[in-house]
């Protein structure tokens, strides 16, 4: 039987092993600010989803109805909400923002509060309802439901005048009390101009910066939705990118001046386009864009749906420069997304996965030149662990810095994605990829930012060592995930 006293002896000895074992805590860094709320931490997690234009300009033809469309025109022969959310979610995409109403006025819901609605449509006799049933399907099949209602509404006669707010408020209540939860809400640039206007049939002009008065419209439906994103052109969460052609600028700041954004400059598409690396806000860009040349359906466009590999190039060009892509794919006459949308879906989606199935570069040894005071918390491995909230960094006055990554033996590589800890901010203002090939490092790409996601595709290359050079930074670069492919 060992003695008390030897016990304790033994005891006190461990202790002190393991005190001396104990790394001194290291700082972590400090926040570069602006950073991301929480929702909008979310929100980068999400990557893609889908945008659903649907109204009565599928039926007329149009992509800006005038107003005096009769409700009776909106009738899908086979509607059928699952099927959009099969091929949405087999498409790897995260959500459905519908337009609940487009610029024309219609609603695609049964609104206590207008007769130009699903209610007047010979669509199931009037009884049906559009947004319950994609809410619902959505909620059930895991995926999330986004609101587009546009405050342009050419059908009500008192638009342009104060009780249209009330009327535009009272739907925002509606929906969002009886079909949320919403993650999104999409509030449209286009405003004011031409439209039927209750029988007018005239010309009105808003002051876009005083009429809607936003700030207490974005009160009432965060009140109901604390987590939700806004999104439009300036944010005030999320900000339009600047095109709908598909693509966010090489250069990609999540932050942007609020002058900027309000000041209603010209050439703020270019700005919206690649952020401001002085910005004082966190607001990253969303880039929209349909599957075909229209937002809504039209029979003569169905030879012209993008090939898989050109929804291919925009998902390199949006989520792969930081932003999120939200993909348009409009439903036809039938209510059905068209046949050939569905294959070129799956076409996209295979080459995503083609792409990138496996990662190369998972839990691979890692070597950096310095790391934040030689702490394991902030070592090179963080960024082969497959973890999101773990990450290497440098020491406060470092602001460069290498990452060696060893793949363990010669592999072929097309890719390099790139992730920052953007939770402390956005960062790295320049960077290179190196690879090994005879016996020497060469250059395969270099990039200005990286922020929430950065893929590169390289020249395929058969290497088995990989660097990356972080070559500046707005103060010490942190950086959570390297992946290879
Ligand atoms: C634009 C609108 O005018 C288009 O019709 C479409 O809804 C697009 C997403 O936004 O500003």
């Amino acid at each position: 039987m060992i003695k008390l006293n030897v016990l304790i002896v033994l005891l006190l000895s461990v202790f002190q092993l393991l005190a001396v074992n104990k790394e001194k805590p290291v700082a972590p860094p400090s926040p570069v600010f602006p950073i991301p709320t929480e929702r909008q931490l979310a929100w980068h997690e999400m990557e893609q989803y889908a945008f659903i234009h649907f109204t009565t300009n599928t039926f007329t033809g149009k992509e800006w109805g005038y107003g005096d469309e009769s409700p009776e025109v909106f009738n899908p022969s086979e509607m059928d909400v699952n099927q959009w959310v099969k091929t949405v979610k087999e498409a790897g995409l995260k959500a459905i923002v519908l337009t609940c109403k487009h610029h024309d006025g219609f609603c695609l819901w049964p609104s206590k509060f207008t007769e130009h609605s699903v209610k007047n449509s010979k669509w199931k006799n009037g009884q049906g309802n559009v947004v319950k049933e994609v809410a619902e399907a959505c909620h059930k099949n895991g995926i999330k439901f986004g609101v587009y209602l546009s405050p342009w509404d050419r059908n009500r006669a008192d638009y342009g005048t104060p009780s249209y707010l009330d009327y535009y408020r009272n739907q925002l209540r509606e929906l969002f009390t009886t079909y949320g939860p919403v993650f999104e809400m999409w509030f449209d640039g286009a405003n004011g101009g031409d439209g039927f206007y209750g029988g007018s049939r005239e010309k009105r002009k808003i002051n876009s910066s005083s009429y809607y008065d936003w700030p207490t419209t974005l009160d009432i439906v965060r009140k109901i939705e604390p987590n939700i994103v806004f999104f439009s052109d300036a944010g005030p969460d999320i900000r339009w990118c600047g095109n709908e052609r598909g693509y966010v600028g090489e250069t990609n700041w999540a932050t942007i001046n609020s002058d900027t954004l309000f000041a209603g400059k010209s050439g703020i598409n270019k700005v919206l386009n690649s952020g401001e690396e002085s910005g004082n806000k966190w607001i990253p860009a969303e880039v929209d864009v349909s599957i075909r040349p229209g937002w809504f359906y039209h029979a003569e466009e169905d030879s012209k749906v993008k090939t898989p590999e050109k929804l291919f190039e925009i998902y390199l060009s949006s989520v792969g420069r930081g932003s999120n892509l939200i993909l348009n794919i409009p439903p036809d006459r039938r209510g059905l997304l068209h046949e050939n949308d569905v294959k070129a879906l799956q076409g996209w989606k295979k080459l995503i996965n083609d792409a990138f199935s496996t990662n190369l570069a998972l839990n691979s040894a890692v070597k950096s030149d310095s790391y934040r005071g030689k702490s394991k918390l902030y070592a090179a491995a963080n960024v082969t662990d497959g973890k999101k909230d773990t990450y290497w960094a440098t020491n406060d006055d470092v602001t460069t810095g290498n990452l060696e990554i060893s793949l363990g033996a010669k592999k072929t590589v097309k890719y390099i994605s790139l992730q920052e800890y953007i939770k402390l901010g956005q960062r790295v203002k320049g960077f290179s990829v190196f690879v090994w090939k005879n016996n020497n490092w060469t250059e395969a790409a270099t990039g200005t930012t990286i922020g929430y996601k950065r893929i590169l595709k390289i020249e395929p290359v058969e290497t088995d060592k990989i660097k990356i050079a972080i070559l500046a930074a707005k103060a010490s670069p942190l950086i959570s995930n390297i992946e290879v492919y």
